[in-house]
């Protein structure tokens, strides 16, 4: 990974290579912790975080929903999150703020361990690279299960649930596919290892609902909200493994990967093999928006310069 120069830890700003825990913290025992993936893109006035709130407010949730209260409000998470970007320079970046039960207490009553909150930012090229994102990726549906309701939060953007994920990538990696897509257990799809999931058919475009056991990802809403003004109706319903092998196209959403077309699944080609049309039209109103090129989303865009500007105003400090 490429480094950056400053991490914030605890409302502090620390060296990269000082930003280090104990062994015996909980966390890396059991799992316990709740994680963002933002990214912040380069505009036409300076860099911009984009759809900032609604990371935040996920993270909270994440937290809640594992009863990790987070000794910071929303809005200085956004600061520091800000400020963190101006002070290590960085134009574009990919931001994890992470959530987690601390060094102090063992064992699996976790409330008496302290909550600990960092916030990293590097540059982080498309998570299914440029090719991807450009020709398609291969997929392959995983034999592993999507994590289910009834015994954990497929909501919840937690750390020990990513096993799930890490064991349907691997699996799928050895095969010689580049992303897994998972189904829950009725056999319907869910979303990929690391990204939420469209079908187009006869130009409409499905995904599976928020009840499904996916991660409401903030790029789920954002394709949809741009699938909806680009005329082009998007259907949240149950969708069946067949129908990946029947659909017209197919692509992904998050953001590491952002927005990548899928051009083979289990080996069935998707269409004619190359993205299709829709899939283009999502593709490129997305990058206009993220890059601020599209007053419609410019809502979305949470720029850096003003939270520095906060900073230097005296709102918070090192
Ligand atoms: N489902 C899962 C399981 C998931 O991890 C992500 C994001 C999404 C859907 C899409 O959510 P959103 O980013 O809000 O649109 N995955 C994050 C972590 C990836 C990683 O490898 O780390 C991400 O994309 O940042």
């Amino acid at each position: 990974m490429q480094p950056s120069e400053l991490i914030w830890m605890n409302g502090e700003f620390v060296k990269w290579e000082d930003a280090k825990i104990h062994v015996l913290t909980h966390a890396l025992h059991y799992g316990t912790s709740v994680f963002e993936g933002v990214r912040c893109y380069e505009t036409a006035s300076g860099p911009a975080v984009f759809r900032h709130q609604d990371h935040v407010d996920r993270l909270f949730q994440s937290s809640g929903l594992y009863y990790m209260p987070i000794p910071y409000e929303r809005e200085e998470i956004r600061q520091a999150t800000l400020e963190l970007i101006a002070r290590n320079g960085l134009r574009q970046c990919y931001i994890r703020p992470i959530v987690f039960r601390g060094y102090g207490q063992m064992g699996l009553f976790p409330l008496d361990a302290p909550v600990d909150v960092t916030i990293a930012v590097w540059e982080w090229a498309s998570y299914l690279g440029e090719d991807g994102k450009r020709d398609g990726v291969r997929a392959k549906t995983s034999s592993w299960r999507r994590i289910s309701p009834d015994s954990l939060i497929p909501h919840a953007k937690a750390g020990g649930q990513y096993l799930n994920s890490i064991l349907a990538k691997i699996e799928v990696h050895k095969s010689g596919y580049e992303e897994a897509i998972l189904l829950d257990g009725h056999g319907h799809v869910c979303e990929g290892s690391g990204e939420n999931i469209f079908v187009v058919r006869d130009g409409l475009i499905s995904t599976p609902s928020e009840s499904s056991s996916i991660l409401n990802g903030v790029n789920r809403r954002t394709a949809m909200q741009i699938a909806a003004d680009l005329g082009i109706e998007v259907r949240e319903r149950n969708i069946s493994r067949a129908e990946l092998y029947l659909a017209d196209e197919i692509f992904l959403t998050g953001t590491a990967a952002e927005v990548v077309p899928v051009r083979e699944v289990d080996d069935h080609t998707v269409g004619e093999g190359t993205p299709g049309p829709i899939t283009r039209q999502v593709q490129t109103t997305f990058e206009d928006a993220v890059h601020g090129r599209d007053d419609r989303y410019l809502d979305w865009l949470d720029p850096v310069a003003a939270g520095a500007r906060a900073q230097s105003g005296g709102t918070a400090g090192q």
